[in-house]
């Protein structure tokens, strides 16, 4: 290092040294959740240079060192003196917080809420960054260690000319301490996805290099290009259901500064709606004035074509928003120049003028649309009556159960073998399949804290399955009592929650995950809530035990078990290996030490990031269409893959 750095590290300890003390208050978090968003602030400032059109091909790779690349082929930061600091742009850049917009030179900047705390956050909280910059026929290179320039900026001559930016990074030990710097690669893949589908023509190309993930000495390469950008988007989303109109309707449009993209769809085999939300290429999980503009939009103007149309007559009441909704997977993308982010997690878009603008832009282009196609208008309303009558129907179903007082007053189920304790922080219920593991799990149990519910056979599929059919069923009787849940589409009151764990505990095959699946399908579609609010967990009990001398392991993958085998054991040790094919074989204490003691076992909690994606995959796991499932379940197997179980 020189000396003419000395300076410059103390003003950049000054700068960066709050990220460090502080990572959660610019990330998020230190979790995953945290780790990643390193990869997407990185990916977001070459999105940004594309959305410039500047830049038509980025690619991120996982390298083997576990550091991450992003390079694209921008016209790379700039790298001229800056007059007042005396450092380049790029070096400002990295080393001063929030010094990115300054660049930014009209246009959007686009990334915002939880991204958009600029390159300078990733570059404080990561090991090394070493940045390489294309342009002026010079290729420029500067490396960083835990935010400080280690190197002035490099210059050589570039024999091939070409522009762009290549930010390498390792993301610091020190900082994500308890969960570790190792990407998830469907949580990576799902987002860049999802970027590339929201800003068409961007090719994002993703590699992942490490060693362990080689397949057939392959590595996983993949490309996202969309040109359709999010009308493509709606159309994976309903790739397996039966549209209702073969047409996307699409909208687009600016006003005062605003960008608005819709695109609809309508099915006729789905019963819930599926609308996705953007505000500046960030997922708004918790809507936001873009949502509420879109919702009202649709049913005023639904319900103006039912009337002009003479679906309802004169004296009959407008329909419903969600009647609707139902069937409609939709897309909404705005691009606002000063993004507010509300919310706990700031995942909901507060800018009030934002629904007038939707809903104005919005109400233009579908009056247009739905005049010249009314085929399509009928198509619509004829599928939102008939969700209205079937709602009205539902509701009464239910004022029957609640009159009836079913779920209130009815006992617990027989079968619960309940704790002793009477406190939901503590308690836990294990959902079991059959009554021999129930057997097992009652005995191994600490019935201070821990139920047991065994369930009969296969649970309901309450995917297609009406509310008055549901509440007849017993094995699903049992579990809502059992778990103190209220009435289908009520309001969550988590107050009434008998157990603040709710584990699934079914063996580790296909039965086991068919039975896992209906029941998360049962929790999502509901009691929503109970997953979004994070009581879903599933046990990991293990697959193999070996034995060896006086030594026992238990395995809970086959990658562990090849490694016990062929790394942690002598090459001619004597060993058994017993494979447990249900929860039943395996003794009480075995099952209370492998799966059921806090102390020793793994839980994962059920965490659903993406609800699109959720939301299709039960679709597929529990709708009509055969061959979808067949395909999905061949591929997949008996792991949830898709879905982010998170710790
Ligand atoms: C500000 C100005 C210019 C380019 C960029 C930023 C830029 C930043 C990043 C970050 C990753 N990739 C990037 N590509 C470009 C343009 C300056 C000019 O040439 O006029």
């Amino acid at each position: 290092m020189t000396s003419s750095y000395s300076a410059d590290q103390i003003q950049v300890l000054e700068g960066l040294e709050p990220v460090r003390k502080r990572p959660g208050m610019y990330i998020g978090s230190t979790g995953p959740r945290g780790l990643h968003h390193l990869v997407y602030e990185v990916i977001d400032n070459s999105v940004d240079e594309a959305l410039a059109g500047h830049c038509s091909h980025i690619e991120v790779d996982l390298n083997a060192d576990g550091s991450v690349t992003v390079t694209d082929d921008g016209r790379g930061i700039p790298i001229d003196i800056h007059p007042t600091t005396g450092k380049s742009a790029l070096e400002t850049v990295m080393t001063v917080l929030h010094a990115g917009g300054k660049f930014g030179g009209g246009g959007y900047k686009v990334s915002g809420g939880l991204h958009g705390v600029g390159i300078s956050v990733v570059n404080a909280l990561s090991e090394w960054v070493e940045v390489t910059v294309w342009r002026d026929k010079q290729e420029h290179i500067q490396r960083f260690e835990r935010g400080i320039p280690v190197t002035e900026l490099q210059v050589k001559p570039l024999k091939v000319p070409r522009t762009g930016t290549s930010v390498s990074f390792k993301p610091d030990t020190q900082i994500f301490i308890t969960t570790g710097i190792e990407f998830d690669y469907t949580t990576l893949t799902g987002r860049i996805r999802e970027l590339a589908y929201l800003n068409a023509g961007v090719r994002i190309t993703f590699s992942d290099l490490r060693l362990e993930l080689l397949k057939n000495n392959e590595p996983r390469v993949e490309t996202y290009h969309y040109n359709g950008g999010i009308k493509e988007y709606v159309a994976y989303m309903n790739r397996d259901k039966q549209p209702l109109h073969e047409e996307i309707i699409y909208v687009s449009g600016e006003r005062n500064g605003v960008q608005v993209e819709a695109a609809l769809q309508w099915c006729t085999d789905a019963f819930t709606d599926n609308l996705l939300g953007f505000a500046n290429n960030i997922r708004t999980i918790d809507g936001g004035t873009h949502l509420e503009g879109l919702k009202a939009v649709l049913t005023r103007t639904m319900n103006t074509f039912a009337r002009k149309r003479n679906k309802l007559k004169d004296n009959e009441p407008n329909l419903g928003g969600e009647n609707i909704r139902e069937g409609l997977t939709a897309v909404i993308s705005v691009k606002v120049p000063d993004p507010e982010f509300e919310g706990q997690t700031k995942t909901k878009l507060g800018n009030t003028e934002v629904r007038g603008i939707v809903d104005s832009l919005i109400g233009e282009v579908l009056t247009e649309y739905l005049g010249f196609n009314t085929a399509v208008a009928d198509a619509i309303l004829d599928k939102a009556i008939q969700a209205f009558r079937a709602a009205e129907a539902a509701r009464r179903a239910r004022d029957l159960v609640r009159r009836k007082s079913v779920l209130e007053s009815s006992p617990l189920p027989g079968k619960l073998a309940d704790c002793s304790s009477r406190d939901p922080a503590e308690s836990e219920i294990f959902i079991v399949e059959g009554d021999s593991a129930g057997g097992s799990a009652k005995q191994g149990r600490d019935r201070q804290f821990q139920a047991i519910l065994p369930l009969r056979g296969k649970i309901l599929n309450i995917e297609k399955t009406d509310d008055a059919k549901i509440y007849k069923n017993a094995e699903i009787q049992a579990l809502i009592t059992a778990l103190g849940l209220g009435i289908r589409g009520d309001e969550f009151d988590s107050t009434q929650l008998r157990y603040h764990r709710i584990v699934i505990m079914t063996d580790a095959d296909v039965d086991g995950a068919h039975i896992r699946t209906l029941l998360l399908t049962f929790f999502y579609r509901y009691q929503r809530s109970l997953v979004d609010q994070g009581y879903i967990y599933i046990a990991c009990p293990p697959l193999y035990k070996v034995e060896r001398g006086r030594n026992h392991y238990y395995c809970y993958s086959e990658r562990e078990l090849t490694n016990l085998v062929q790394n942690e054991f002598p090459a001619n040790a004597n060993y058994t290996i017993q494979r447990f094919k249900g929860l039943g074989e395996m003794m009480p204490t075995q099952l209370w030490e492998t799966t059921m003691n806090p102390q020793s076992r793994t839980l994962k909690r059920v965490e659903i990031e993406d609800a699109a994606e959720a939301d299709r995959i039960f679709t597929i796991l529990m709708g009509d269409r055969v061959a979808p499932r067949r395909e999905f379940i061949e591929t997949y197997g008996s792991k949830l893959d898709l879905m982010d179980l998170d710790i």
